[in-house]
Order: structure tokens, then C-alpha cells, then sequence
């Protein structure tokens, strides 16, 4: 049986520490001198039989690898996935899928697209969302994104849309960015991208965390049971946090203050002992119902609504260990929706079709030639045995004389497998060969529609917002009024909308929007009550309130969040009312209110009269309030709230009353020396949900 450390057992062999060592060569030669060359005197050349100083750069001047040429910015992270019972043996063979007593290791590794290697994270993009589960019958790669659908149909076309959502070519620019002709250009004549489009623009594309985002396997795919009866399936990750974004600016802004946002926030969770968790479910429908639905299910621009299909949960992921070397885990990692186990296949889908063909031959180029399988982290926990020899690389010893199938002189080794092997599915396939796309796979308009119908008030705005941004860096008119024409028929009003966000006239006439919705596509119905790993600054200068300060702290971290201490003017410590000392987390101007969930400005006159003069503080707390967070102040600290000109409202109910929890603003005062308990209550509550939508913060300067 394999244990959830298999993987890392097999590790431990290859794990190199420098601890207790001394330098040598790669030959293990020791070396007493690297930081002079040897030379021909002390001003002399240097000497050819140098042979340190020839290995020492030789091996620096290949140090760097192609980076992937999608997918290249990622992160990623160690953990298990264990199924919760055994229901889903009825459709597959997969025991990692199916036996509760099964914890399969795996790596998770989550990516932006079309950035470079060192691009910022809260670009708008899809994140990557890929996992290699090391299991008893071999890995098994789920290669999925956090949208459940794709830009294209036939993975023929995957050049041409990367071509045009990648830099342009005559100036590498933007970095990471769809805003540019190129992609647009792209939209415009091919209507079959429309529905990611859609999804594109939504707030998905701008995860708070990938903590806190669903994934998605995308492609219809295939179980198979013992019995060899195949089911079609889709698979889904849901995050056990909720699904959560950030906002457009705030995403712009984070880009410059910590451009390694969404890395260093799994990492620090990781690390922080908080792990990240995910439920896999699956939608799966039975082969006779293949032509059940309004569209195909081999054309991966298309979801299976969750209302008609639901999705059944089957165990849960947890990453629970950060890697040790970035390059040679996180970089070095090869995906491959090929690699399948028993019990899972493929369908015709000819974007998967694709897929099966290219990530190999990537890895071939990436990672230098047919032996990638053998670098540690791609190595699986089952058992190994092959004819393959030789290559760039070959790390292992293979012994004996035969690398033939069949032999004898080698005993008739390796043996064909008779238990447990991988069997296609079966299915009879006929037809003319032909180079055109199946009529049923046509529809391009009516799902994107769903998902706009599908989606909040607030949610809309972005969507709109995000169109009139990413047109609005679009040159061409002709490319604009070719979208907004695509647009016009997924909803007239969103034409109109981003029309005139773009200075140009809403389009005539337009398809009529079916009505129909999805509710579970929307985010506003995926809630979580939770303040786990949300970070709240608190705002604090000399003669703050100390004891609202640490039983803010204190509280919140019973509940799992994490409150960081800011210092208005320095950092290490500052004084408080009551004379003792107030450790500093970190000096309040290297931070930004874009990087913390929530802001509590403590009480302390002195404190709230400093943090109300210095418009660095008040600015953040201005600027967090536009973006729709948490904001609470105690007794003086209101003050500074009202110096940043925000939550008019909840100041003057707080005025009336002595407290105040209006739309994510909590206001109160202190009594006998200790915040009452419902100001933590109801802070915790206003961070559970995340961010407080329907606040307008339209007019605040930030
Ligand atoms: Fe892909 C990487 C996801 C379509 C060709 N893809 C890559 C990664 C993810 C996806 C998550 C990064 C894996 C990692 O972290 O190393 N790709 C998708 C999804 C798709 C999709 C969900 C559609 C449903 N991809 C797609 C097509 C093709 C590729 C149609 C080619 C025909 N993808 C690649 C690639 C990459 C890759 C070029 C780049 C690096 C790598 O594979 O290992 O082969």
C-alpha cells in the first residue's frame, strides 16, 4: 500500500544538504581557494588548466533551461489526496480513486499562462492547475486550469491563440497581459473563444489566492471500470475556502508591491502550517446519454451546468509541504495528460487529442531529451521497468543484455504485465478522413450568455469594467467594433455597456438572450464563513492602545487569520499609551493595504493623531476601503477613518450609537480597557465574506 510519503521516502535519497560539508569539484576534488582564478602572475592571464574555475562557470553558463512556452510562471507545493469511500469503484479502476485506505502523494503545480518566468502573479489570466498524483499503478498527471473551459476547440489552433495572446513579437510587449490588438484581433474572428473570453474578464481571472480558486480538469474524459464499461467524466477541485478574487486595480497595484503575491501567500500558508485543501468531484454521465445535451461534449468551449449534472463529491487534496528547491521540484516538474492510469482514458475531444501529442514532445526540448521521466520529481512511485536505454542523461544502470521484447537470454524480462495493466477503452471508430469541424460543436454564443446571466450585479460591473479595459488598450477600431459585435450576441445590454465605456456606439440589433443561468458558476454562491489565512493589518503609531491591539491579535489568530502589526514611521517598537512596548511587523511605508485582506486602526490618541497626518496611513486606509475590505477602527482610531474620508455612514451610526457594523465597516469604542466582544464578532464576520460588494466605492480617491 502506498503511504501519503512514498513519494517523499523516494526523495529523501536524492535531498542534498550543504550541512557538515566542505567544497568541492564536481569530481570531489576539495577546493581551498574559489575566489581568485589561477593566473600567470599576479596581473597574468588566466590559466587553461584553471580546471575549478572552467567547471565553476562552464556549469554557470547553462544553468537556465527553455522556460515552459505556456504555463511558464508557476508555484507549486507537495501533498495527498485520499478518497473519502469507495463509491466510485462502480465506475473506475483507478484504486487511488476509489480505496479509502489510499493516500496517493502528489505535487500540485499552479501557473499563470502567457507571462514570462519572473512575471508578476495578479495578471489577468487562467491559472494553471495541474497535479501529479504518484500512484501505486503509476502517475497519473490531472493537467486542468481554473476555468472549466477553453479558448479553443481543436488544439490545432493552440499556436495561433498563443501567438496571439503572447507579447507581440516586433517588441516583446505587454508582459503578461491579454490588453493588446494582437489577442483581441484573434477574438474577434473566432467566435469559439468567446466563453473563456467571458471568463477571462470575470473576476476568476484574478484569484485572491490559489488557495482560493476551483480547478478544473476541462476536457470530457473517460472512466473505466473493471468490467471495462466506460463512463464520461468531468473532473472538479473546490477549494475548501471558497472560491475568492482580488479587484482590477488592487491586482494592478499588488503587480508592484509584492509581484510574487499569490506564490509567497501558498507558500507562507504552507509553511504557516495552514493547508490548503481541495474536494475532487466529478460529473459523470453515462455513455448512452452522450447526445443528452445542447451541445457536444467532446468541445472543451463548453461546461456541463451543475445544475443538470451535479458534481458528486470523491476525497479531498491536501498540499502540505513546500518544496526544497525551486528549480529542481517546481521548475523541472513535466505534465502530461497522457499520463494515465487504469481506469481513466480519454475521449475524441480533438483539443485533448492535441494535448496528448504536445506535452510530451515539450518536455523533449525543456528538459534536454527522453530521460525527464528519471529526474527525481517525475519519477514514479511504481515500479519502473522498460526496454528504453540510453539518451542524454540516463541515470540509472540497466544490467543485463537484452532490451528486446520478446528474449529469452534475459529470461523473457521484462515480462508482459497480466494484472492491473492498462487497457484501452475499446469503441469502434469509423469515418471518412476529413479536415473540418463536427457541426454539433458550433454553438459559440449561448454558454457564454449562461454565464453572464449567471452572474451577480456586482460580478457584471467587473466584467464590464474589465471589456472597457482591455479594449480600451486595443488601437485598431476596426478589431473594437468586431468584439463588440461578437458581444452583441452573447447580451445586448454588455454590448451596449462596454460600447460605451470605449467611446464607440452600442451595435444594432442582437441575438435574444436565452434567460437561462447557472447559479453555481457565479462566486457570490460560493461563501465561506471562514478567516483562515486572511491577513489584517493593524495601523499603529506611538501611544496606540496596546490592549486592543493584542486582543485583536489574539482573537483573530484563535480564528486561524493572521494580524500583522504596521508602524507608522519605524519599525521594531513603538510605545504605547499605557507605557509598555508594541512589537512592529514591519515598517508600515515598505507595505500596502493591496496586500492585506482587512485594516484595524487601534485607538491611543497620539497614535490615531499621527496615523491621521501621515497620508500614507491614511491612504491605505482609503485605499482598502475602495477595494471593498474590512475596515474597523476603535475608539480614537475612527478618527482616522474619517480623515481618509470613507464610511460616512457607519461613522455616523457609530456617532449615534457607540458602535457601528455597517458594510464591512465595524466602529466602536472601548469599554474598561477591552474591545467589546461583538467588534471581534462582527469583524471576523465582514472578513469571512471576503469583500463587501455592494459598497460603492466609485468616488474614493485611491
Ligand atoms: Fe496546456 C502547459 C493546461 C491546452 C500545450 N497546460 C500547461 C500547463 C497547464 C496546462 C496547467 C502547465 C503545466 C505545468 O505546471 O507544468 N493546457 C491546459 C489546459 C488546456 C490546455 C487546461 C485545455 C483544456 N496545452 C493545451 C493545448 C496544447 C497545450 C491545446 C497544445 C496543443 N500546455 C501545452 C504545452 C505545455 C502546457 C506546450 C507548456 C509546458 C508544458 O506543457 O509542460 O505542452
Amino acid at each position: 500500500m502506498a503511504s501519503g510519503d512514498a513519494k517523499h521516502e523516494q526523495l529523501d535519497g536524492v535531498r542534498a544538504d550543504a550541512d557538515d560539508t566542505e567544497l568541492t569539484t564536481q569530481q570531489g576534488v576539495r577546493i581551498d581557494h574559489t575566489d581568485d582564478s589561477l593566473q600567470a602572475g599576479e596581473r597574468g592571464p588566466t590559466l587553461l588548466e584553471d580546471f575549478h574555475f572552467r567547471e565553476k562557470v562552464t556549469h554557470f553558463d547553462h544553468e537556465r533551461i527553455p522556460e515552459r512556452v505556456v504555463h511558464a510562471r508557476g508555484a507549486g507545493a507537495y501533498g495527498h489526496f485520499q478518497p473519502y469511500d469507495g463509491w466510485l469503484a462502480d465506475y473506475t479502476a483507478a484504486k487511488f480513486l476509489t480505496d479509502p485506505e489510499v493516500s496517493t502523494p502528489l505535487f500540485v503545480r499552479f501557473s499563470t499562462v502567457a507571462g514570462s518566468r519572473g512575471s508578476a502573479d495578479t495578471v489577468r489570466d487562467v491559472r494553471g492547475f495541474a497535479t501529479k498524483f504518484y500512484t501505486e499503478q503509476g502517475n497519473y498527471d490531472l493537467v486542468g486550469n481554473n476555468f472549466p473551459v477553453f479558448f479553443i476547440q481543436d488544439g490545432i489552433k493552440f499556436p495561433d491563440f498563443v501567438h496571439a495572446v503572447k507579447p507581440e513579437p516586433h517588441n516583446e510587449i505587454p508582459q503578461a497581459a491579454s490588453a493588446h490588438d494582437t489577442l483581441w484581433d484573434f477574438v474577434s474572428l473566432q467566435p469559439e473563444t468567446l466563453h473563456t473570453i467571458m471568463w477571462l474578464m470575470s473576476d476568476r481571472a484574478i484569484p485572491r489566492s490559489y488557495r482560493m480558486m476551483q480547478g478544473f480538469g476541462v476536457h470530457t474524459f473517460r472512466l473505466v471500470n473493471a468490467q471495462g464499461k466506460g463512463t464520461f467524466v468531468k473532473f472538479h477541485w473546490k477549494p475548501v475556502l471558497g472560491s475568492h478574487s482580488l479587484v482590477w486595480d488592487e491586482c494592478q497595484k499588488i503587480a508592484g508591491a509584492d509581484a510574487d503575491f499569490n506564490r509567497r501567500d501558498l507558500w507562507d500558508a504552507i509553511e504557516g502550517g495552514r493547508f490548503p485543501e481541495w474536494e475532487l468531484g466529478v460529473q459523470l454521465v453515462e455513455e448512452s446519454d452522450e447526445f443528452a445535451f445542447d451541445f457536444d461534449l467532446l468541445d472543451a468551449t463548453k461546461i456541463i451546468p451543475e445544475e443538470q449534472v451535479p458534481v458528486r463529491p470523491v476525497g479531498k487534496m491536501v498540499l502540505d509541504r513546500n518544496p526544497d528547491n525551486f528549480f529542481a521540484e517546481t521548475e523541472q516538474i513535466a505534465f502530461h495528460t497522457a499520463n494515465v492510469v487504469p481506469g481513466i482514458d480519454f475521449t475524441n475531444d480533438p483539443l485533448l487529442q492535441a494535448r496528448n501529442f504536445s506535452y510530451l514532445d515539450t518536455q523533449l526540448i525543456r528538459l534536454g531529451g527522453p530521460n525527464f521521466a528519471q529526474i527525481p520529481i517525475n519519477r514514479p512511485v511504481a515500479e519502473v521497468s522498460t526496454n528504453q536505454r540510453d539518451g542524454y542523461g540516463q541515470q540509472r544502470i540497466h544490467r543485463g543484455t537484452t532490451s528486446y521484447t520478446p528474449n529469452t537470454l534475459g529470461g523473457g524480462c521484462p515480462a508482459i504485465a497480466d494484472s492491473e495493466v492498462f487497457k484501452h477503452y475499446q469503441a469502434r471508430v469509423d469515418g471518412d478522413k476529413i479536415r473540418r469541424r463536427s457541426e454539433s460543436f458550433s454553438d459559440h454564443f449561448s454558454q457564454p450568455t449562461l454565464f453572464w446571466n449567471s452572474m451577480a450585479r456586482w460580478e457584471k460591473e467587473h466584467i464590464v469594467e474589465a471589456f472597457r479595459f482591455e479594449l480600451g488598450k486595443v488601437g485598431d477600431q476596426g478589431v473594437r467594433e468586431r468584439v463588440l459585435g461578437e458581444l452583441n450576441h452573447i447580451d445586448h445590454d454588455l454590448a451596449a455597456a462596454v460600447a460605451h465605456g470605449i467611446g464607440l456606439e452600442a451595435p444594432a440589433g442582437s441575438t435574444e438572450n436565452h434567460g437561462r443561468s447557472s447559479p453555481a458558476l457565479s462566486q457570490a454562491n460560493s461563501p465561506t464563513e471562514s478567516v483562515e489565512t486572511r491577513k489584517v493589518a493593524v495601523l499603529v503609531a506611538d501611544g496606540v492602545d496596546a490592549p486592543a491591539v493584542q486582543q485583536l491579535r489574539r482573537e483573530l489568530s484563535e480564528l486561524g487569520a493572521v494580524a500583522e502589526v504596521l508602524g507608522a514611521g519605524h519599525d521594531g517598537k513603538v510605545r504605547s499609551a499605557d507605557g509598555s512596548e508594541v512589537d512592529v511587523d514591519v515598517a508600515a511605508r515598505t507595505a500596502m493595504s493591496v496586500v492585506y485582506d482587512a485594516v484595524f486602526v487601534p485607538g491611543g490618541a497620539e497614535s490615531a493623531r499621527t496615523l491621521a497626518a501621515d497620508g500614507h496611513a491614511v491612504h491605505f486606509v482609503a485605499e482598502a476601503y475602495k477595494h471593498h475590505k474590512t475596515i474597523a477602527a476603535s475608539d480614537e482610531g475612527v478618527d482616522v477613518v474619517r480623515q481618509a474620508g470613507v464610511a460616512e455612514r457607519a461613522r455616523e451610526l457609530a456617532e449615534r450609537d457607540g458602535f457601528a457594523a455597517d458594510g464591512g465597516v465595524v466602529l466602536g469604542a472601548s469599554t474598561g480597557g477591552s474591545l467589546p466582544e461583538r467588534f471581534v464578532e462582527e469583524f471576523a464576520a465582514a472578513l469571512g465574506r471576503h469583500r463587501e460588494w455592494d459598497r460603492d466605492t466609485s468616488s474614493v480617491p485611491a
